[in-house]
């Protein structure tokens, strides 16, 4: 995974880090239309707004987790939480996996203006995209405290505070789309890229070495399985072949030893029955002269 600028925040890898945000967008990774996300993931990130008493807006631009078991137990999934804890009290109603798409307009906020993001997947099935989802940090203004132009603060058309770094990078953070207007606001000029982080589980290196060191202990097992099974068969094969061949001699030799020891009397008798057929093949011969 590449690194990347998150508020100033240089990062190598974002799981078990905490940022504070004006607005980001959380990626699977990797994230296409090709891939998939990754099995054996546990990525837990925290983010905190950057400016005081401004909330947390998670929009959920696109989720494809959809390794489900038995239609409702996620076995891959996205989680919030409003606090660094992972308390069930602390979960934002959310959806943790199946499907959704931009068109569902899908986001809640978190008011405590703190995120917790868990994604985990097992290491069976990987069955979808991932996700894409915008957090981003914004305050309702009031009378005593509108939107501070002098404070890089962009007030929506909807009415919402937000950072006025997040205007004309591609993703409508106000949920009005005021932020990205290319009719008054944005053009070529001065679009930017969006701030983004890759949620990828990056292994440690001993969790590395364990997962190497199974997948070379499986591969053992089943390879001693494969040589016992042909073991044994090999075994089975010679030990009938064995046999066969030994029943083979047996009845060569019992019949050698039949003729050898067959008396001589019961010899000649035979001997006796040929010459009986060849008299009396001389007698019909005698008999046919007779005709
Ligand atoms: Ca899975
Ligand atoms: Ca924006």
């Amino acid at each position: 995974m590449t690194s990347a600028n998150i508020d100033g925040i240089k990062r190598s890898n974002v799981c078990g880090e905490g940022y504070r945000i004006e607005g980001v967008l959380l990626k699977s990774y990797p994230y296409s239309t090709s891939e998939t996300y990754l099995p054996y993931e546990d990525c837990l990130m925290s983010f905190q707004a950057r400016r005081s008493n401004n909330q947390i807006r998670i929009r959920i631009l696109t989720l494809d987790l959809n390794d489900i078991h038995a239609g409702t137990d996620c076995l891959d999934s996205l989680r919030f939480y409003k606090s660094v804890h992972m308390k069930d009290s602390d979960k934002l109603d959310s959806v943790e996996c199946g499907q959704l798409n931009e068109t569902n307009n899908f986001s809640f906020i978190s008011p405590t203006g703190i995120v917790t993001a868990h994604f985990t997947s097992d290491g069976g099935n990987v069955n979808g995209l991932g996700f894409r989802v915008v957090l981003t940090s914004f305050r309702s203004p009031n009378k005593t405290h509108p939107c501070d132009l002098n404070d890089e603060e962009f007030p929506c058309e909807n009415g919402d505070c937000i950072s006025s770094l997040l205007l004309c990078d591609g993703i409508d953070h106000c949920l009005d789309g005021s932020d990205e207007s290319t009719n008054l606001l944005c053009n070529s000029n001065n679009m930017k890229p969006s701030k983004q982080i890759n949620i990828e589980s990056k292994p440690s290196s001993g969790e590395t070495t364990y997962q190497q060191w199974r997948g070379i202990l499986i591969l053992i097992f089943f390879f001693i399985i494969f040589l016992v099974f042909a073991l044994f068969i090999i075994y089975f094969l010679c030990r009938r072949c064995y046999y066969l061949s030994k029943s083979s001699i047996n009845s060569a030799q019992r019949r050698y030893s039949t003729m050898v020891n067959t008396p001589l009397n019961v010899r000649k008798q035979s001997a006796t029955t040929t010459r009986v057929i060849t008299q009396n093949s001389t007698r019909l011969d005698a008999d046919y002269n007779l005709l």
